[in-house]
């Protein structure tokens, strides 16, 4: 049989696949840590990791280890019945934490689905709000998932337009604006704040300093539960284990998702204290796969990583270096260098009619990999594992993509 080429495996996708997503023209057949490799062999620096997902790396082996022998031994119980394996995840991440309990799904969607629920009903158990009458504060440019009542919170047109009707009992606020967050924080109706504690979606939006500290006090001032979601910020990705972590803040609920597995297996879950958790009753949540046996053994393998690696740590310092090196390239498509760890951005100004999307097309050519967002936002989010050598050999291939628009 003919090898297929590249064209031939996009022509059947779009062929056959819905056309939600609008890919950058590679396609990917392998990965082993900071590199993925394209059908025809040629290795690509991956500074998108799936979307933070693959912090730990591609196919690291002590994660996908686990999933193997955990597969060979037993993949699903549903909740139905205990299995040998979530009371240890359970223990192991609630203590990794610091968090009286976890309650585990597998998409980041269904993590913020839960723990919109969570919040509701604490609002009425603890908070006394009259029935059906609890409002949520979520941001502006806030990105939580693709569920209807998620995009009810979202002020994205892509995102909501042509799903309603919405969901109802969410109030906007601007992001990085405390008196707009207080000013609607007085109304005794509010359950809750769930926040990003850096926008990725908006385009790594990185807030005032302060900001998440003064903004969960405010919520404390007025009995309202500070949600974050850290699905795309936390497991090191910013340079702590939280993104709350760099300013001390301990967050109600923590929303966490993507690295959580290492990009191995669909895995999130929320954590929280008993006062809030024991809100939720047997039969009142739940999901088939949530909890299985796998993603359990999965997580923790991930999330040992994490520490043994110490790639907080990693991601701390080569993001300083990275910040700085990209800072210094000169040309009039830059905008903008922003970000924190080695969750950064740059927002491109288009010249003549070449746009972000352009600047990566080229850059993928050039051996690097990264997606525009916004259509004038480039993310660059290498994995965690990454070493100052490589990312100093992706930096030359980064410099040298600008240097062909000048
Ligand atoms: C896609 C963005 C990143 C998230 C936060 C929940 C979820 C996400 C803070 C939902 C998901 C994704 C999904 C991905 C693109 C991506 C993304 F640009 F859309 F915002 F990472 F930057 N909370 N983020 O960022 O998690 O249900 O997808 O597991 O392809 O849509 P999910």
């Amino acid at each position: 049989m003919e090898k297929m080429t590249a064209q031939q495996y996009m022509d059947r996708e779009s062929k056959y696949g819905a056309h939600n997503y609008h890919p950058l023209p590679v396609v990917l057949e392998k990965g082993e840590g900071v590199f993925v490799w394209d059908i025809e062999g040629k290795k690509y620096f991956d500074f998108l990791s799936a979307y933070s997902a693959v912090n730990q790396g591609h196919c690291h082996p002590k994660i996908v280890n686990a999933m193997i022998e955990q597969a060979k031994k037993l993949t699903l119980t549903s909740r139905a019945f205990y299995n040998s394996s979530l009371g240890e995840f359970e223990e192991y991440i609630t203590k990794y934490f610091g968090y009286d309990k976890v309650l585990p799904m597998n998409t980041g969607a269904e993590a913020d689905e839960t723990a919109l629920k969570l919040c509701r009903k604490w609002g009425y158990m603890k908070k006394g709000i009259p029935t059906n009458e609890a409002k949520i504060i979520c941001c502006n440019e806030n990105f939580h998932g693709r569920t209807i009542s998620i995009i009810s919170m979202s002020t994205d047109p892509d995102a909501y337009e042509g799903f309603g009707p919405y969901t109802p009992g969410f109030v906007k606020v601007p992001y990085n604006d405390l008196e707009a967050l207080e000013n609607e924080l007085k109304d005794p109706n509010v359950a809750g704040f769930i926040v990003e504690p850096i926008q990725g979606e908006a385009g790594v939006f990185v807030p005032d300093s302060g900001y998440l500290k003064k903004a969960s006090d405010l919520c404390k001032k007025y009995n309202v539960l500070f949600i974050a979601d850290e699905v795309q910020t936390g497991i090191a990705r910013t340079g702590k284990l939280l993104a709350c972590d760099h300013e001390g803040v301990r967050p109600d609920i923590v929303i966490l998702g993507k690295a959580i597995s290492g990009g191995v297996f669909p895995v999130s879950c929320v954590l929280a204290d008993d006062d809030v958790m024991l809100c939720i009753k047997p039969g009142e949540h739940g999901s088939t796969y949530g909890g299985n046996p796998i993603a359990a053994k999965v997580a923790m393998a991930a999330l040992d990583v994490i520490k043994n690696e110490k790639l907080a740590e990693n991601a701390e310092r080569l993001g300083e270096i990275f910040r700085q090196e990209l800072s210094s390239i000169v040309s009039d498509m830059i905008e903008l260098v922003r970000g924190k760890g080695l969750l950064n951005a740059v927002v491109i100004k288009p010249k003549g009619d070449k746009t972000a999307w352009d600047v990566c097309v080229v850059m993928k050519e050039n051996g690097v990999l990264a997606k525009p967002t916004h259509g004038h936002i480039i993310r660059f989010a290498p994995p965690l594992t990454i070493t100052e050598n490589e990312l100093r050999e992706a930096m030359e291939k980064i410099k040298k993509t600008f240097k062909q628009f000048e």
